[in-house]
């Protein structure tokens, strides 16, 4: 074996060279794994010897992409353009032996190769989409060459991990090799391509497919329209389509001039930055600076949920879904029957839409075991309350888990607003008490904040954290403090969207405002939907407030067709003269002068005191790093990811222009906006959050 570089390794078996790449962890294309592969190939074919070549990668993964982390930075060594010309013309046969995941620029090198043979747990994709981008290494171009423009579609606008499978019944795979015999598969590929002495195929020269879409651009009419929604708000989705198109009316190397264009346009651009930090922030979230990798964590195989209601429920589903048996308590036998039916409900619905099996239904009600006692928790590894929010009856609660529950085993709140600590005085061993605040609905939502309260043990947080990856979750820890990080945020800008309706904007310029800066609905839709009588009772309302006034006239939200909206019999929503009316009249009866408020005061005031929230938030140390944070809005509330999260916003917007509008709304009206000592240290320092 010849070492190229410290990457890449060249071994000569009998007439074939293979080319072996070993860069940890995905074999990412960083400048000496390009230099490995262009040097690897051209020693392989200087040298006579050789037939053909194989290249392949060690480790867990086959080329996942280019290295996401040089993007921005001066490029060093052998372009990838380089290293893929070297492939496509070289004068022997060329297979790429494909493991794990060949992704973005990864596949687009196997797709310079002559031929590609994979292990049929391998997976394919072009994810540039996710990250922002489009394939730039000439993938947009010789995908839909092998696989038709509509798949090419498909593939490039979603991301998707196609299975080798797949791949093979597409084309994009030519041979598949047993598992676990990647090499020697891929050696008698290679060795039969030579003996049949097979054709350098280019998949650049491949026409039939591109030609046959060509005249038809009601193809990509139709994907635009059917995805509309999907897209919106995103450039990549777009550019990827656009490329598509030129890979079918233009010849290739006018396809590639598209793609570079539009590629530089992404890569320069603030989404695709905003998408690559979001990329690393879902992986550093999982990282604990005081919690190490190898803090002991707690065998979870029985789980107890308090509280059948629609929040018990959905709790529940996601560890049935992991196969962990659950057992629900409630204190009524009704309630429990109505909310094992409504789980039994859920799973027969997802089951109806061809997403899960009859089997799989009952496999996972099998594991769920209904109670009215809670000694039925007692062996249970893990007991999670969702019983209403009340501190009395959260603390009477946890102080019957303790004398009922087994030591050692975990017990948790899904509180969303009560103090952790308080809860956890409760209780003799405090250390076990930690928050597990899942977002409604919980068996949907991806969001979990996982809350340490003082006394949590550090095996405690280790195995929450543990579990949430488990069930599916992207979860962020952060510290007792009210609303915890993402409910805290919020209602900074409920407060200004409220006030701003009293001062002079209409709840439909809010959402409007909101809506097209990318979130899925504004605040006033958000209310409609779930109901404004949340947390109002008709007993004790005075018509103080607008929404008190909604309430009493029986304009509920969406359930009631009016809120702060009129809706029809489909649920559309339209502004409502009788809303406007009541806030006018509400204005006039406190005094307040109403006048016109611009598009960008009202994104102002609901976002950058979130900003400056999120800044408090990281001075009290109640999130470990500003991406954090980011991470609970994105997979909480709906923050657009092409926009990275609120701090990574006030980054991209300058947070000396964060500071200076809030500094000059503080002078205007008071100390809603007083700026964060923190806020006020980076612009002095010049820097932004993403330096913390
Ligand atoms: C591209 O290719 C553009 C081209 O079209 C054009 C070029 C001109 N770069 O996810 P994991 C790190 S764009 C740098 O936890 P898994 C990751 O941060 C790229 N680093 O493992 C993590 O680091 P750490 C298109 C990368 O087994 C570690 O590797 N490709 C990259 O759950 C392990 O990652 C993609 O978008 C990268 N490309 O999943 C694929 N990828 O340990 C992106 C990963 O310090 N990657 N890292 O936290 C993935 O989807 C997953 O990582 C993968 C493995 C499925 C491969």
């Amino acid at each position: 074996m010849a070492a190229i570089n410290e990457v890449g390794d060249l071994t000569i078996e009998g007439e074939i060279g293979v080319l072996t790449l070993n860069s940890p962890p995905v074999n990412a294309l960083s400048a000496p794994v390009r230099t490995a592969i262009a040097d690897g190939i051209k020693q392989a074919l200087d040298n006579p010897a050789v037939k053909a070549i194989v290249l392949i990668c060690d480790g867990k993964t086959f080329i996942a992409g280019a290295d996401i982390t040089e993007f921005g930075k001066a490029p060093k060594g052998p372009s990838l353009f380089d290293a893929q010309a070297m492939i496509e013309n070289a004068s022997k046969p060329i297979v790429a032996a494909i493991h794990g995941t060949a992704l973005g620029g990864g596949l687009e090198v196997a797709l310079t190769c002559h031929y590609r043979v994979a292990v049929p747990s391998a997976k394919c994709g072009l994810p540039e989409v996710n990250l922002g981008l489009l394939p730039g290494a000439g993938g947009t171009q010789r995908l839909p060459r092998i696989v038709g423009p509509e798949k090419a579609l498909d593939m490039m606008t979603s991301g998707a991990h196609v299975g080798a499978k797949a791949c093979k019944e597409m084309g994009l795979v030519d041979e598949l090799a047993e598992e676990g015999k990647l090499r020697e598969g891929a050696i008698a590929f290679a060795r039969k391509i030579v003996a049949e002495k097979r054709p350098l195929k280019k998949v650049r020269d491949l026409n039939d497919k591109v030609e046959a879409a060509r005249g038809h651009p009601e193809i990509f009419a139709t994907f635009r329209k059917a995805n509309a929604r999907k897209f919106r708000g995103f450039l990549a989705p777009e550019y990827n389509i656009q490329c598509i198109e030129a890979a079918v009316n233009l010849p290739f190397d006018e396809g590639i001039k598209v793609e570079q264009k539009l590629f530089r346009e992404l890569v320069t651009g603030t989404q695709s930055a905003a998408q690559r930090y979001v990329f690393f922030a879902e992986r550093q979230v999982w990282k604990l600076p005081d919690v190490p990798a190898e803090t002991p964590t707690i065998p979870v195989n029985k789980v107890g949920v308090i509280g059948a209601g629609t929040m018990g429920g959905g709790i529940s589903m996601n560890f049935l879904n992991a196969g962990i048996p659950v057992t629900i308590v409630e204190t009524k036998q009704d309630a429990l029957d109505r909310g094992i039916a409504t789980i039994r409900k859920n799973y027969e619905n997802t089951a109806k839409k061809g997403r899960m099996t009859q089997d799989d239904v009952e496999k996972r009600m099998s594991l769920l075991k209904g109670s009215l006692a809670l000694e039925d928790l007692a062996d249970s590894d893990l007991v999670i309350e969702a019983v209403f929010e009340n501190m009395d009856i959260k603390k009477d609660v946890f102080g019957k888990l303790d004398r009922i529950v087994k030591q050692g085993a975990i017990l948790a709140t899904n509180t969303s607003a009560l103090n952790i600590d308080e809860i956890a005085t409760a209780v003799k061993r405090p250390e076990a008490v930690i928050g597990l605040h899942f977002f409604s609905p919980a068996n949907v939502m991806k969001l979990l904040e996982v809350v340490r309260a003082d006394k949590t043990s550090k095996p405690v947080i280790a195995t929450s954290m543990q579990l949430a990856k488990k069930i599916g979750k992207i979860a962020a820890l952060v510290g007792v403090c009210p609303g915890f990080v993402g409910n805290r945020i919020l209602a900074q800008r409920q407060r200004e969207a409220q006030k701003l309706i009293l001062e002079g904007a209409m709840p439909w310029d809010v959402d409007r405002v909101l809506y097209d800066f990318g979130f899925p609905m504004g605040p006033f839709a958000m209310s409609d939907l779930a109901g404004l009588d949340i947390g109002w009772s008709k007993e004790k309302s005075k018509g103080e407030t607008i929404r008190d006034q909604l309430c009493e006239m029986d304009r509920r939200g969406q359930k009631t067709g009016a809120g702060f909206y009129d809706y029809d019999e489909n649920r559309n929503a339209k502004p409502s003269p009788v809303v406007e009316k009541i806030i006018l009249d509400f204005a006039a009866s406190k005094g307040v002068n109403r006048r016109a408020i611009s598009d960008q005061e009202i994104l102002e005031r609901c976002l950058y005191p979130m900003v400056n929230e999120g800044a408090k938030i990281l001075e009290e140390g109640k999130a470990q790093r500003a991406s954090d944070i980011d991470i609970v809005w994105i997979n909480g509330y709906g923050w657009p990811v092409y926009r990275g999260g609120p701090m990574f916003y006030g980054d991209t917007v300058g947070l000396d222009k964060v500071l200076a509008s809030m500094t000059a709304f503080a002078a205007a009206r008071g100390d809603d906006f007083k700026p964060s000592a923190l806020l006020e240290r980076l612009v002095v320092e010049g820097k932004g959050f993403r330096e913390l």
